[in-house]
């Protein structure tokens, strides 16, 4: 049975969820949060390192003991030590842990003491009273739980697009391989490149008497088959991802691509443009009557509503229909149109590599210039440089600079914007780098207001290049904090500095439409890997769909430009 990466970061979680709740020493249940982080962030498999027999401890936060367990997590599909932790310790107390409000040590005491160990019975001791026997659990915290619990109920689970990919990706590879078996495209809001997706949307065309639809089925890491006919199929995987798969014809392919596509808001005003040409457009293709005029290619569906293509990423129902009827369809940056990354961490703070390492990995990854930004003193637990580590730094990356060919390394810190808006090191330091980048990493509790003075401040500052990750969210994890984002962006406009778009699956930040927002105020974002290792630059691929739903094209970015041209752009904000 294949395992991922997510799959063995998910174990590691789970140890240290139930470590956490056995009481267990801090330090080994962060080693296995650490183990997870590092895992999730790889850009290989871990599977095929261990069939290589490649040595498991080189990797970040992984010792021995962790590497024994991905050892036999890989060979066996499981960890004695988790069914051991199990023993003591029930799984389903972990789902208590993913109610807001609910820490491992008060699961633990509703373990304990009412013998709670799943949302059910913890909803039904809520109702009935009895949480607020407990010490430390009032009628309040009651409500509250009550109220997480309904929120939790109404959530639809969704998947990082990252790890919906891990899944994807090897599936239709061995849906490829199946006799009979021609094209096979993974549609829905997967292929318009959402920043998480709800299921799988699969289309297959095949040849006759291809046994597709029996194999699919068969794939060993499907969990449960919720329905199968001849031309379509849906199950669920071990990981909880549903898949729904459907054969069709060729000459209908286009037709079906599109609708399968979506998304429904763009379908249904496509629909209606057909309608008024007298057309039917359904997933077998469009129809004058009953005769089918068009539905082999995407193209054809388009073209019978006298429309372009329009690609995937903009089918929104947010304007792409009228721009492509007036010929402003914008042309969407591509992966190759990136020169540079503005945004990466050596190991001097919290990244692990040094950063002549990064910077190969950079020009490896196709760019032309990196610039290094570790974390400055305020974020302590990242090791955050102070003015001498920092200026110790800019003199290795010069040294570097002469050294190293078809890289070139710029100066830069991640600076800490304090509470009140100040950055985290003096101007005299500031003032010797090539680029400023801002980032919010505590208060995030701030009012609207407060919150956005104290970026407008940070960005006013003269040395102030790029906000990093501007909203703060962690996607199906952490809201953004309360900011009013068109108001950053002006100031941006008006200060003529950058925005960033954080690559990080689990960042995209900025968000689609903020992305699209800073587009048509002219403010330039910066697509920035944030890479913490050699791997992370695979990460400005998820940033360019991000850019790509944003509408952005090469001109709005401000990593495209050739390294001369970038220079004076820094300049222009460097006081
Ligand atoms: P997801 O899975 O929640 O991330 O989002 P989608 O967009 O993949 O949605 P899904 O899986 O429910 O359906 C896939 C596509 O199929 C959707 O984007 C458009 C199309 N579709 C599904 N149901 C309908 C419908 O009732 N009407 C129309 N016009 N299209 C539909
Ligand atoms: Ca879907
Ligand atoms: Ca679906």
């Amino acid at each position: 049975m294949p395992v991922h990466n997510e799959d063995i970061a998910a174990i590691f979680e789970e140890m240290a969820d139930l470590l956490e709740i056995e009481g267990a020493n801090p330090f080994r249940v962060r080693a296995y949060r650490n183990a997870a982080r590092s895992v999730r962030s790889l850009g290989r498999e871990l599977a095929e390192m261990v069939a290589s027999g490649e040595d498991l401890t080189q990797l970040p936060g992984i010792g021995k003991d962790l590497a024994a367990k991905i050892i036999e997590m890989v060979r066996t599909g499981k960890v004695r030590a988790l069914e051991k932790l199990h023993r003591k310790v029930p799984a389903s107390l972990e789902d208590l842990l993913h109610i807001p409000g609910l820490g491992p040590r008060r699961v633990r005491r509703l373990f304990d003491e009412l013998g709670i160990e799943t949302l059910e019975q913890l909803a039904e001791a809520a109702r009935a009273g009895r949480l607020r026997t407990l010490p430390g659990f009032g009628a309040r915290t009651e409500q509250r739980i009550l109220d997480a619990l309904a929120a939790h109920r109404s959530q639809e689970r969704r998947f990082l697009y990252s790890v919906a990919r891990q899944y994807a990706e090897p599936l239709a590879a061995w849906l490829r391989k199946i006799p009979g078996v021609e094209r096979v495209v993974v549609a829905g809001s997967y292929r318009r490149g959402r920043e998480t997706v709800g299921d799988l949307d699969i289309l297959v065309t095949v040849r006759a008497d291809s046994p597709v639809m029996a194999r699919f089925v068969t794939y060993d890491e499907v969990a449960e088959v919720i329905s199968s006919g001849a031309t379509r199929a849906s199950v669920i995987l071990r990981s909880g991802l549903q898949v729904d798969l459907r054969v069709v014809t060729a000459h209908s392919l286009g037709a079906a691509l599109h609708y399968f596509t979506g998304s429904k808001a763009h379908n249904i005003q496509i629909r209606r443009l057909g309608q008024q040409r007298g057309l039917k457009i359904n997933e077998y293709g469009v129809f004058r009557g009953e005769r089918a005029i068009a539905g082999e290619s995407e193209d054809s569906v388009f073209a019978a509503v006298g429309l372009p293509y329009i690609p995937p990423e903009l089918r929104e129902n947010r304007g792409e229909i009228a721009a492509a009827r007036e010929g402003r369809l914008p042309r969407l940056i591509e992966r190759k149109d990136l020169r540079g990354d503005l945004h990466c961490h050596s190991r001097a703070s919290d990244g692990h590599a040094d950063i002549e390492t990064m910077a190969r990995a950079a020009r490896e990854a196709g760019l032309e210039y990196l610039a290094i930004t570790d974390h400055s003193r305020h974020l302590s637990v990242a090791r955050g440089l102070d003015e001498r580590r920092l200026l110790q730094q800019i003199e290795e990356i010069d040294r570097l600079n002469e050294r190293l060919h078809g890289i070139t390394l710029l100066k830069g810190i991640e600076v800490d914007i304090l509470e009140d808006g100040r950055l985290d090191l003096p101007d005299s330091v500031l003032a010797q780098l090539d680029l400023v980048v801002g980032a919010v990493h505590d208060h995030f509790g701030l009012s609207e207001k407060k919150q956005t003075a104290r970026l407008l401040r940070a960005m006013a500052h003269k040395y102030f290049t790029l906000l990093a990750h501007p909203s703060g969210r962690l996607l199906l994890k952490r809201e953004a904090y309360a900011v009013d984002m068109p108001r950053v962006v002006e100031a941006a406009r008006e200060r003529g500095c950058f925005l960033e778009l954080n690559a990080q699956p689990l960042r995209l930040d900025l968000k689609d439409n903020h992305c699209r927002l800073a587009r048509e105020r002219g403010v330039p974002l910066s697509i920035n890997s944030d890479s913490h290792g050699p791997d992370g630059f695979a990460n400005l691929a998820y940033g360019i769909n991000q850019a790509r739903r944003g509408w952005l094209e090469k001109g709005d970015v401000l990593n495209t430009l050739p390294l001369g041209k970038l220079r004076k752009r820094l300049r222009g904000t460097m006081g």
